[in-house]
């Protein structure tokens, strides 16, 4: 039998460099497409791969853009995937609403060229799409497949368009194509400009002395955090379902910005409490030295105040669980954080 081929694109990031793991240990061949730089080198950014403990000799890498269609035709010829995992993206939702049509670019068009290429050239693959929950903007949680989404953001809405997208060309096209909804999931390969990981980095450089405080956006903001390693291992397993469909993933936990940063701290053998309110309120340690600090700048133009999802649909469905809970999501990031 001939071994199946993967493409990820998106693969120089958090999720593509754990899902490129998981799949070579599935026996898949993987190819990644990783966008061109001038500046670093395309091949720069994918130093996640080492501290992953997967070697580059695994991965097939192409320099492409989902933005180009033609580029995607192409790739599709020459790869002829079994899989598309399609997790490119500008995926930092602030970023978003500076570069609104960049994520537009990227997260809706580049979805709708993957489709194109893949119903033109390999239309028995599947495809799979990162859509978000980010797409739920304030809906009541927690939420599930059937809850009204209401983004509030460029990158909520791009990705809205390309969860539709991917809905139309499996009614209208009969591809196999599903989309995973996600809920934040972290690791400690998550990039440094996420609040987890923010605060990871920050309170390890503070207990090594190396740093004072920490400065945050919105400290109620509550999310459902788990971990990614979790997370690519139910995206593989929406694509071994016998009828393609959309799925939630998620903890069902929620936690706020300020119970992230105390638990990371506890993680550093410091407690933290919490002391003002609003842009004035600060997080003191034992000895009343302020660790957390509230600016402005890191607030959103829109904020989605509280994410919790409902995942038992996969559950139900897939057999899938998330294997991390809070603690240990937590800790592992405290573990593996670089500062
Ligand atoms: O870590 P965040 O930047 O993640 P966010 O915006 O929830 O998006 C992540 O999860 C989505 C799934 O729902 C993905 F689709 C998306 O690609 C990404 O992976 O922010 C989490 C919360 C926000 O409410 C934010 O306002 O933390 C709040 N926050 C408070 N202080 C901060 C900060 N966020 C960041 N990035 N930096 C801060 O200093």
């Amino acid at each position: 039998m001939s071994v199946k081929k993967a493409l990820i694109t998106g693969i120089a990031g958090q999720d593509g460099v754990y899902l490129a793991k998981y799949l070579i240990a599935q026996g898949y061949e993987v190819h990644g497409l990783v966008r061109w730089d001038s500046d670093v080198g395309a091949f720069d950014r994918l130093s996640r791969f080492g501290r992953l403990g997967v070697s580059l000799d695994d991965v097939t890498l192409h320099i492409g853009d989902v933005c180009d269609p033609h580029n995607m035709l192409d790739l599709f010829y020459h790869i002829r995937p079994d899989a598309v995992y399609n997790l490119a993206a500008v995926s930092h939702v602030a970023v978003s609403f500076k570069t609104p049509t960049a994520a537009f670019d990227v997260i809706s068009k580049g979805t709708l060229n993957l489709l194109e290429a893949m119903r033109r050239l390999t239309p028995r693959a599947r495809f799979y799409q990162a859509s978000s929950s980010e797409m739920f903007g304030n809906a009541p949680s927690p939420q599930n497949e059937d809850t009204a989404m209401m983004p509030c953001s460029p990158y909520g809405i791009a990705k809205l368009s390309a969860y539709h997208l991917v809905r139309l060309y499996r009614a209208q096209y009969d591809v196999f194509a599903v989309n995973g909804i996600l809920f934040n999931h972290e690791s400690p390969l998550r990039a440094h400009d996420f609040v987890t990981q923010k605060i990871a980095q920050g309170v390890k450089a503070i207990s090594a002395g190396r740093q004072d405080c920490i400065a945050l956006g919105n400290l109620n903001a509550r999310r459902d955090w788990g971990h990614a390693r979790d997370y690519v291992r139910g995206m593989f397993m929406m694509m071994q379902s016998d009828v393609p469909d959309d799925f939630v993933l998620a903890t069902g936990q929620m936690h706020s910005v300020r119970s992230f940063a105390e638990a990371a701290f506890a993680c550093a053998g410091m407690t933290i409490s919490w002391q003002g309110e609003g842009l004035d309120e600060v997080g003191v340690d034992d000895g009343g030295t302020v660790r957390v600090r509230v600016d402005e700048a890191f607030f959103r133009p829109q904020e989605l105040h509280a994410l919790c999802g409902d995942a038992s649909k996969a559950q139900r469905m897939l057999g899938w669980q998330p294997s991390y809970d809070f603690q240990v999501l937590v800790r592992d990031m405290m573990e593996g954080a670089d500062v």
